[in-house]
């Protein structure tokens, strides 16, 4: 692995172990996390892979083979950058009291560029269950990705949700995890599109609109103050939508009709794969895709444009996934028709003068572990 010869050329010495953290995509059930409702992801086939040794002191060094050089912090606070979200997994767990001292590490990320598969949060999750190991914390998946979650809302300063730390901490081969946001409770449902003459891809984009972060805090903050508007302790409390939306106005409103919609989405997801008909769920996909251009109007030109061309091409259905203003796209497409939807969305980026999209099949994957 270049991971671990990497490390002995950094720190002339074994890893004490290696371990790998997946990126995720959602297949429904977006910006409904930080809500306390549903959400159903599924970890992809790339990730961040980190060779670590534990150290009797305090110091972290840091090599990541997609930066330069070799980073090294007295304590947390003192990273930059990407550093940051490592530092803030070790801030994290000593915050928490876990006896975590310093670590040599080199980090290898394979998530394509941009394209909103949660790099970050595999960082995070690699790192963490690193720590968890060499230092015998103990903690189960869900711990660990709420450890890294709090590194990511209070370390690095993004007020992100759950749902991209549970899922790359808890996936399953084959299976995308159901989880509600609320109590926390997960559960791995078989979803296999293969088996059904279907190939799920990941058209990215490539872009990464600046207002991203800026946005993402406005839309919760939207959403929080619907809620108290509306005297519930969450939108997921929300059971009377049309009462609901007749209280609010503008873009509250719009929140709202996206939450509790979504919500309602992923439901009606599960109970489809449930009967066994994966074929089914495009509609969905679409509708979810509508809500959140429209309604929560996180969509932007570059991934509406990969949607309607995805249908056109022969998609089942198509939405963005993840966080919106960029990245990527995933549509559900009969193996006949994968080269046609590759063509379509190929040549509606082209007219436009736009770069063309990485598009990849993606296969449900395996959740964070440990590889050596
Ligand atoms: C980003 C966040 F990190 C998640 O927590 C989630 O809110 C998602 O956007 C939108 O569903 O990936």
């Amino acid at each position: 692995m270049r991971v671990v010869e990497a490390f002995r050329e950094t720190f002339q010495a074994e890893p004490e172990g290696v371990w790998h953290a997946p990126g995720r995509v959602n297949l429904i059930g977006e910006h409904t996390d930080y809500n306390d409702g549903f959400v159903l992801p599924f970890a992809v086939p790339w990730g961040v892979t980190a060779a670590v040794s534990p150290r009797r002191d305090d110091l972290i060094r840091l090599r990541s083979l997609q930066a330069d050089g070799v980073v090294t912090l007295g304590s947390p606070d003192e990273a930059e950058g990407w550093a940051r979200y490592v530092a803030g997994v070790f801030w994290a767990l000593r915050e928490a009291g876990h006896p975590v001292r310093g670590a040599d590490l080199v980090v290898d990320g394979d998530v394509p560029q941009g394209a909103g598969l949660s790099s970050s949060a595999a960082l995070e999750v690699a790192v963490c269950v690193a720590l968890n190991d060499l230092y015998g914390l103990g903690l189960e998946g869900m711990r660990v990705a709420l450890a890294a979650r709090r590194a990511e809302n209070d370390f690095v300063g993004m007020p992100c949700g759950i749902m991209d730390q549970a899922a790359s901490a808890l996936a399953q081969e084959g299976r995308a995890l159901f989880m509600d946001c609320r109590s926390l409770a997960t559960r791995n449902v078989p979803f296999d599109p293969a088996g059904h003459g279907l190939r799920l891809l990941i058209v990215n984009t490539g872009v990464r609109h600046a207002l991203a972060d800026g946005q993402y805090a406005r839309r919760r903050q939207e959403c929080e103050n619907a809620a108290k508007r509306l005297g519930v302790a969450s939108l997921r409390d929300v059971t009377d939508l049309a009462g609901a939306l007749g209280r609010l106005d503008g873009d509250e409103r719009r929140r709202v009709q996206h939450v509790v919609t979504e919500n309602h989405r992923v439901e009606a997801l599960i109970g489809l794969l449930r009967a066994g008909a994966v074929r089914e769920i495009g509609a969905l996909l679409n509708a979810s895709h509508l809500s959140l251009r429209d309604q929560f109007q996180v969509s932007c030109p570059e991934l509406d444009v990969a949607v309607e061309a995805s249908v056109r091409g022969g998609a089942r259905g198509a939405r963005m996934t993840g966080g919106g203003f960029g990245g990527s796209v995933i549509a559900l497409v009969p193996d006949e028709r994968v080269e046609a939807v590759r063509e379509s969305v190929s040549a509606a980026y082209a007219e436009r003068g736009w770069a063309a999209p990485g598009i990849h099949p993606a296969v449900p994957s395996a959740g964070a572990r440990r590889l050596a």
